[in-house]
């Protein structure tokens, strides 16, 4: 096992995986930036290193100082969290070539999963459902027209590089493609840097599903369910569950079997989600995401495993050492996202923490570096805690998120806790009625 690991990431995230670490006996590094010198995570690690001002691209993505600080502290791995760098394939080989293990997928997969084109015809080629799309990049507006004729309208152009939702256009019919295509294309290279776009039906209301897998590159493969993360805004997730309300047992079972088989094909090493949207009892995969994700604490709470323990294990040779049969995910689990932000106009908040009491007891888990006196950044995203509930059923679940938000103080700054108090008492969310738009929706319609 690694003696020494370097944490390459700020907040919350940050110090979950400094804890994974500290309970494996790993002493751990934290990198962080002049704005983060009071972190919790920093106060918290063995040993830190400032690696440069508050703009993310010099500190938090440079890649140089990244790797002095873990040759200076003689750090054996590199872990880097979510965002930032964490599904660079560069900086992953950069990583590997200078002596350090890096915490994650094989660069081959991270590049791979990165191109949503390739990643599409990768997966549906080893028997899992996609959205019916173009066949590959569309370079020109005749195969566009082609392509949208036998998928029908509309449809929805995508960047082959992008992912997550940004740059991507609906078309409704021929001429709003022909139109749209050269801006898609030119905007997908401003913002991804590289012109490539795709086609796909677009689907008019699904939930998007995700499914958690951890593979040890040994042919160890296993998933640990689903995640329901249809409640989200301006792209951002806000409350995630698991198991989603619209899943059923046999369907869990076969999209889970599905997930695993095409990731031990590949030889898939560390933790990784594959993303479904699913309408009208149909899965279609979208995309992969090669990295830890925000929401995994959801899956950790059905499941008893840790998955940040697991992705260290695994970087360090380790096989899964379990099977399939012997996971039991058991009761229900919700994320609330909580961000530093006006909960009706979302405006960011950042500032002093002037008074802090997190909520506590059985089945409450607060993922938070957040302490009374800290001044939250300006600088960075908005989450600064997520609140984390576990019940036998998910109406125990939703009762003990209730009380759990109730408890729940940060004072002097603006939070969207209000906001998770007014979307837990909404009949359609009681209910597990929702798709994607569903929230926002929600949102616009008056108290
Ligand atoms: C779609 C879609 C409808 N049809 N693809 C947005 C994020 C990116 N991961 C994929 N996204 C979508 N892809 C097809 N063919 C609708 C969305 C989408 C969405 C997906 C998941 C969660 C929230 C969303 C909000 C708007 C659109």
């Amino acid at each position: 096992m690694f003696e020494k690991v370097l944490i390459a990431n700020r907040g919350e995230i940050a110090l979950r995986i400094h804890r994974a670490c500290r309970e494996m006996g790993i002493k751990t590094v934290a990198v962080h930036s002049t704005a983060d010198a009071r972190a919790m995570n920093v106060r918290l690690a063995d040993e830190s290193v400032c690696i440069g001002p508050p703009a993310a691209r010099d500190s938090y993505m440079n890649v140089a100082a990244i790797l002095s600080a873990a040759e200076i502290t003689g750090a054996d791995a590199i872990h880097p969290g979510l965002g930032f760098l964490a599904e660079d394939a560069d900086f992953a080989a950069a990583v590997e070539e200078h002596g350090f293990t890096f915490i994650g997928p094989a660069p081959e997969h991270i590049r791979l999963m990165g191109d949503k084109v390739a990643a599409k015809t990768a997966v549906a080629r080893l028997g899992i459902p996609t959205v019916p799309g173009s066949a590959g990049a569309v370079r020109d507006p005749a195969a566009a027209v082609n392509a949208a004729d036998a998928i029908g309208y509309p449809v929805l152009i995508k960047a082959a590089a992008g992912g997550g939702g940004r740059g991507m256009k609906i078309a409704r019919d021929r001429a709003e493609l022909l139109r749209m295509l050269p801006a898609a294309q030119h905007e997908a290279v401003l913002f991804f840097g590289r012109g490539d776009v795709y086609l796909e039906r677009w689907l008019e209301r699904p939930r998007h599903i995700e499914i958690q897998i951890l593979g040890d590159g040994q042919g160890g493969v296993v998933h640990l369910g689903e995640r329901d993360c249809s409640l989200q805004r301006a792209h951002q997730k806000v409350l995630e569950e698991t198991p989603s309300p619209a899943l059923n047992p046999r369907e869990r079972d076969r999209l889970g079997a599905l997930a695993v088989a095409a990731l031990r094909n590949i030889g898939y090493r560390s933790v990784g989600t594959l993303e479904f949207l699913c309408q009208d009892a149909e899965f279609f995969f979208i995309e992969m995401n090669t990295r830890l994700q925000v929401e995994h604490p959801i899956s950790e709470m059905i499941s008893g495993i840790d998955i940040v323990r697991e992705q260290l294990r695994i970087a360090a040779g380790a096989p899964l050492g379990y099977r399939q049969a012997e996971i039991r995910l058991s009761g229900h689990a919700i994320e609330c996202r909580i961000n530093a932000e006006n909960p009706e106009t979302f405006r960011p908040s950042p500032g002093r923490v002037t008074d802090y009491h997190a909520p506590g007891g059985l089945g409450v888990r607060v993922d938070s570096a957040l302490y009374q006196g800290y001044e939250v950044p300006p600088y960075y995203d908005s989450l600064i805690s997520k609140l984390i509930i576990h019940g036998k059923t998910r109406n125990e679940c939703l009762m003990r998120l209730r009380r759990a938000l109730e408890e729940y103080v940060i004072g002097g700054i603006e939070t969207t806790i209000p906001l998770h108090q007014h979307l837990v008492d909404a009949a359609d969310f009681i209910n597990g009625d929702y798709d994607i738009h569903w929230l926002e929706r929600f949102l616009g319609r008056a108290p």
